[in-house]
């Protein structure tokens, strides 16, 4: 027997494995079944796991207690949405909008806001339902299109638990994804998982890609790399249940089907078509393949019989009845022309068939014709070959699907070149029988890539994230111990801030990311209790016209300059750009000539190439390229590349954040508290400057992920701020008099808090002797607000 796993899977879609209706005798649960359910139903047997999602029904608040209760028996946790939300959350955007252009199918997408609205509103009832159960430990897949910004939305809730997300759909090329009005949100919504699989690289491909034109986010075949943290990119094609078809045709009901078919198909081809009445499955086209197979093949007219399955879907839209509308017209149109008084050449069958007997006609047909049009894997193919078995087959199958990309025997056709899928259809009826060899290596996939290999390969590849180094700190809450401890006690505090993708979130263009109002609130409200810098890698003039009136420390280009809380600029070494223009700059401005969009920024020490106006793509080939160059002019010098967000730029090596946190460590000898946070690899250098003597009364933060440099970490610059804020309130409280002491409230500090606020009095003594003055013991209230 397999090892029972040993971390919790929740698993979210937005139907559940069970359906709930309410009959005579109160709530029932019936079991569906479906591509998912038997993908997933043997690796649940042997993994703790909860299943959220929506059961089927309305139901009234009353029964929501009684209908949790009875899926809960199953391991399922319902996610109740309203009918008001329900229509244009799952209709209206999900199957109107983002299945029509995830199909490339942009001209059939119909965008309105307020079905929009409603996508956001249950994808955060999801996310809300999800955080209420999941624990630490546990791993969470979410699935398909309809939950886009679940992953995003967890993560901002910083449960600390890896996020997969499977997309069952293809995702469309970047030029038609940008298309969507809310492109950007939804993208942002993915890349809040941790993993994000997919049936075919294309589709990785195309995903790269949007985010490449629609976020400015580079990556590499396999990963997405954030500012912070990579998001796994995987190709995993989801694969059926070969087993649970051979055992539905083993069966005696099965078998006398499969000989009455025979029998009365004698001597003729059976072509079979399984398909849900969808626009994306190409039934059309292959009718009209079909049509035009028999007009120029006479012999073959009375000899052959296509047996269409087209279980009726979405019924209820107008798109969909359109099309079923046109399908009957063909087949009618096909059949009116064909069929004599003894044969009908297409047998059309617009109802849902169960299982088993679909598995009896895959076994019966010579030829499996599938020919969507765009479709994310396509389950038919694998099923029909696991049906045939030894008898072998004829898979004709549309390029255009995922399955397609891991078929190596299947005949692959363009389902819009009818003559095409005509000729290949004649083709393997001339065939005295099938080709074996190619049918081989059909199977050999099917039989290999199961619907359990599918999902235990993504769940050991998401359980592997949990186990990652990169996972081990804890989630930063100020409140809780022994965090808390520290502030409390803290006289004499130091923070050290970065700013881009720390106290504010990454923006396209750099220019846009000026501080807001809370930002500026939550700095300057915490320049009253402790010493601040902000420790960034941008210019001077940047950091003074945004922060300069704060009564804050800035350091500037990566510890070039500082400028100490009310004190002025001083720079920290005598290195100029001056050599780097004379040596770096020709070789910048060769590339800056040869990628259009591009431009040089000389800083006082340093270089940079910008290239965030250039065509994204390119810009990221030139940008590689200039890496190579840079390397092989820098060697032996003193000189480092260092790689941004869409700018490349060299400065001196001992111009580093690690040097300016040592600088200001030593500038602040009786500091007792330091806070640090930051978010990408100058910020690793910061952390790793603070001495081990440090580490006891230090709190290091990483923003956005999680990192081995830092021993606490939260999901975004929102919830940093959330627990400086809450950091200021434990320094207000214990700076301010209790209510019981007398009136007025914060006349005299009583409880612990840190005695900088009383020195912020002296800044600028501090500043002039480069040393803060040691404070009394015991806590003070701040005396004065610094300008
Ligand atoms: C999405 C993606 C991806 C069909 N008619 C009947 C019936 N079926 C079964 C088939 C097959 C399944 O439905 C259809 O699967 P597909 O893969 O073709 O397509 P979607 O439903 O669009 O599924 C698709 C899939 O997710 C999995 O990731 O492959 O690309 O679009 O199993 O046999 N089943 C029954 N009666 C029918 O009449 N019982």
């Amino acid at each position: 027997m397999e090892r029972m796993a040993k971390n919790r899977l929740i698993v979210a879609s937005v139907r559940l494995p069970v359906t709930m209706t309410r009959g005579e005798q109160g709530w029932q649960v019936a079991h569906s079944t479906g591509g998912l359910v038997t993908a997933l139903s043997s690796v649940l047997e042997r993994q703790k796991f909860t299943w959220l999602g929506w059961p089927g029904a309305y139901v009234d608040e009353a029964d929501r207690r009684t209908v949790t209760r009875e899926l809960a028996k199953h391991g399922t946790s319902p996610v109740f949405i309203e009918q008001e939300h329900m229509d244009p959350f799952y209709q209206g955007f999900s199957n109107e909008v983002l299945w029509p252009l995830f199909h490339n199918l942009m001209e059939r997408a119909r965008f309105d806001r307020n079905n929009w609205r409603s996508y956001r509103t249950v994808n955060q009832m999801y996310a809300d339902a999800i955080a209420k159960i999941a624990r630490p430990g546990d791993v969470i897949w979410i699935h398909d299109y309809q939950l886009c910004l679940v992953p995003q939305l967890l993560r901002a809730k910083g449960l600390g638990c890896p996020i997969g997300f499977f997309l069952h759909i293809p995702f469309p090329s970047a030029e038609t994804y940008r298309t969507l009005p809310v492109a950007e949100d939804l993208l942002r919504g993915l890349l809040g998982a941790d993993l994000l699989g997919f049936h075919a690289y294309e589709y990785v491909s195309n995903l790269r890609m949007a985010a490449l034109r629609v976020l400015g986010i580079e990556s590499e075949p396999a990963a997405l790399r954030l500012q912070s943290r990579e998001v796994q990119l995987e190709v995993m094609p989801i694969g059926i249940d070969p087993g649970e078809i051979a055992e539905m045709l083993r069966t005696a009901e099965a078998r006398k089907e499969l000989t009455e078919l025979e029998r009365n198909y004698a001597g003729k081809r059976i072509i079979v078509g399984v398909d849900r009445l969808d626009y994306t499955k190409g039934i059309p086209q292959k009718l009209e393949a079909y049509e035009e197979f028999l007009h120029n093949h006479p012999e073959w007219r009375e000899s052959t019989v296509l047996i269409q399955v087209a279980a009726p879907s979405r019924t209820g839209v107008e798109e969909y009845q359109n099309l079923k509308r046109s399908v009957d017209e063909l087949v009618g149109r096909i059949n009116g022309q064909y069929s004599t008084p003894n044969h009908t050449p297409v047998v059309y069958i617009n109802q849902s068939v169960s299982r088993d007997k679909l598995a009896v006609l895959y076994r019966a047909a010579d030829v499996a014709l599938v020919t969507p049009i765009r479709d994310g894997m396509n389950l038919v193919g694998l099923e029909y070959v696991a049906a045939r078995g030894q008898r072998g087959g004829t898979l004709i199958l549309s390029e255009f699907t995922g399955a397609a990309h891991c078929m190596p025997g299947a005949r692959l056709v363009n389902p819009f070149n009818t003559s095409q899928v005509a000729t290949v259809l004649g083709d393997a009826l001339e065939n005295e029988g099938p080709n074996f060899e190619t049918f081989a290596h059909m199977s050999r996939f099917v039989n290999e890539n199961t619907s359990l290999f599918w999902a235990k390969r993504f769940l050991t590849r998401l359980e592997h994230l949990s186990g990652d180094p990169h996972h081990e700190a804890k989630l930063l809450r100020i409140n809780e111990e022994p965090v808390l401890g520290l502030v409390k006690n803290a006289r004499s505090p130091l923070v050290f801030l970065d700013y881009d993708g720390t106290l504010r979130s990454y923006v396209i263009n750099p220019k846009e990311a000026v501080p807001d109002a809370r930002i500026l609130n939550v700095l300057q409200r915490l320049a009253e209790y402790a010493t601040v810098y902000v420790v960034s890698g941008r210019d001077r003039r940047t950091l003074e016209d945004w922060l300069g009136g704060l009564p804050i420390g800035l350091v500037c280009e990566h510890g070039l300059s500082i400028k100490p809380p009310g004190g002025e600029w001083q720079d920290r070494t005598n290195v100029s750009g001056s050599a780097l223009a004379r040596f770096v700059r020709p070789l910048l401005e060769d590339f800056s000539r040869r990628t259009p969009g591009s431009a040089i920024e000389m800083k006082q020490a340093a270089i940079a190439w910008h290239y965030r106006g250039a065509d994204p793509e390119y810009g990221s080939f030139q940008a590689k390229e200039l890496l190579t160059r840079l390397e092989d002019l820098l060697k032996r010098r003193p000189y480092r590349v260092l790689r941004g967000n869409r700018v490349i730029e060299v400065r001196h090596e001992h111009v580093t954040k690690g040097s300016a946190v040592g600088h200001l460590l030593d500038r602040h000898p009786d500091a007792d508290f330091l806070f640090c946070a930051g978010d990408d690899r100058t910020d690793e250098e910061m952390m790793n400057a603070i001495p081990k003597a440090w580490r006891p009364r230090a709190v290091t933060c990483w923003v956005g992920s999680r990192n081995v440099t830092a021993d606490y970490w939260r999901e975004s610059d929102a919830s940093l701020l959330g627990e400086l804020e809450a950091m200021i309130r434990i320094w207000r409280r214990g700076s301010a008099q209790p209510p019981a002491a007398g009136k007025g409230g914060r006349k005299k500090a009583t409880a612990s808090g840190p005695a900088r606020a009383k020195k912020r009095t002296s800044t600028t003594q501090a500043t002039a002797s480069g040393r803060a003055p040691r404070s009394a013991p015991g806590p003070q209230r701040r005396a004065k607000k610094t300008p």
